[in-house]
């Protein structure tokens, strides 16, 4: 062997080692189960991070919430335990506060309103203090609305009131059903269709993929269309491990991720619409909302008092109120 063949022979020894040693091999958390859009969508992402990144970055996703509850599994990418998730951004308020300005009751006029919120000024200052605290928000998913469902139709908020309402766990939502009189009960996902089953809750809130996906729809008959939610997910990635790669390699991680995030709207827009399809033609019965006026009336206590507790969050709420 000649001296350069030599050479080249070590270079290409040495490049494949340090390769090896800088490929990275993540976990990724994800609470639904397959015929779930953010499942495809997960899916897709390992798909999408492999080929942007050469292998650089590959993913292990687990589905249907193995790797833990989603407080859980939010604490664990904090401290880099996981490395990934698909997080909604409910139980993501109590770890930062600035990611509760999507938790407030009726914030957003739209999903499309949401969308805008996100990507303006509001949305980075959410963004930044979710990086902060070791949760950095790659890109944001559709979660559609949240309405009320339960065994009975809901028109106004008296018809919530003595109700026991299972709701995820963030303080702004235990006062939202105490507002409307209801009761509210904190409780993992996992637990909710059992808790529905055997009337240790009267209802709860969520989409139509997520109610129709873990089966809460076999033991509600109502599904009130409130709306009183709009919260958006993210693919959330440990923000130690994420700094840690290369510009290159970052700026591939988050391509993926933000086409990823195209791929699961575009999956969402479908699959809301024929969740909604399937449960009606599996009897729940769909009603429209009148007037949500006395919802949205309900919830200034809600306001006042949030807004008191956190003065700082202020501005961040009149400047998501204050956009287009
Ligand atoms: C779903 C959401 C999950 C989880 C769940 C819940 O819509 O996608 O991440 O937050 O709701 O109600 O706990």
């Amino acid at each position: 062997m000649t001296f350069a063949k030599a050479l080249f022979a070590a270079t290409t020894a040495l490049t494949l080692v340090a390769s090896a040693a800088s490929a990275e091999n993540w976990r990724a958390w994800n609470i639904h189960n397959d015929g779930h859009p953010n499942t495809a969508a997960m899916d897709k992402f390992a798909e999408l991070i492999d080929t942007a990144t050469g292998g650089e970055v590959t993913l292990d996703v687990f589905h249907g919430g193995v790797l833990g509850s989603q407080p859980d599994a939010l604490e664990q990418v904090r401290i880099g335990a996981i490395e990934i998730g698909n997080f909604n951004l409910g139980p993501i308020g109590p770890m930062v506060k600035e990611a509760n300005l999507v938790s407030l009751p009726f914030i957003f006029k739209s999903v499309p309103h949401m969308f805008r919120v996100l990507e303006g000024e509001a949305g980075q200052t959410v963004a930044a203090a979710m990086g902060e605290a070791g949760i950095l928000p790659l890109a944001w998913f559709d979660a559609g609305a949240r309405s009320f469902y339960s065994q009975k139709p809901i028109n106004t908020p008296d018809d919530v009131a003595g109700l026991k309402i299972r709701v995820m766990n963030n303080d702004l939502y235990t006062s939202m059903i105490s507002a409307m009189g209801g009761n509210p009960s904190p409780m993992a996902f996992s637990e909710v269709q059992q808790a529905l089953k055997t009337g240790v809750v009267d209802g709860a809130e969520n989409n139509f993929p997520s109610f129709k996906n873990v089966g809460h729809y076999e033991v509600t008959t109502h599904y009130s269309l409130s709306e009183h939610l709009i919260i958006p997910e993210c693919i959330c990635v440990n923000t130690e491990k994420f700094n840690a790669l290369s510009a290159e390699m970052q700026e591939a991680v988050r391509g993926a991720a933000q086409e990823a995030a195209l791929f699961q709207r575009e999956q969402w827009a479908i699959g809301s619409e024929q969740a909604r399809k399937d449960v009606e033609a599996a009897g729940i019965a769909v009603n429209e909302i009148a007037d949500k006026g006395p919802f949205q009336a309900a919830m200034d206590s809600v306001y006042a008092d949030y807004l008191a507790a956190n003065p700082d969050m202020k501005a961040l709420v009149e400047m998501a109120q204050a956009t287009e």
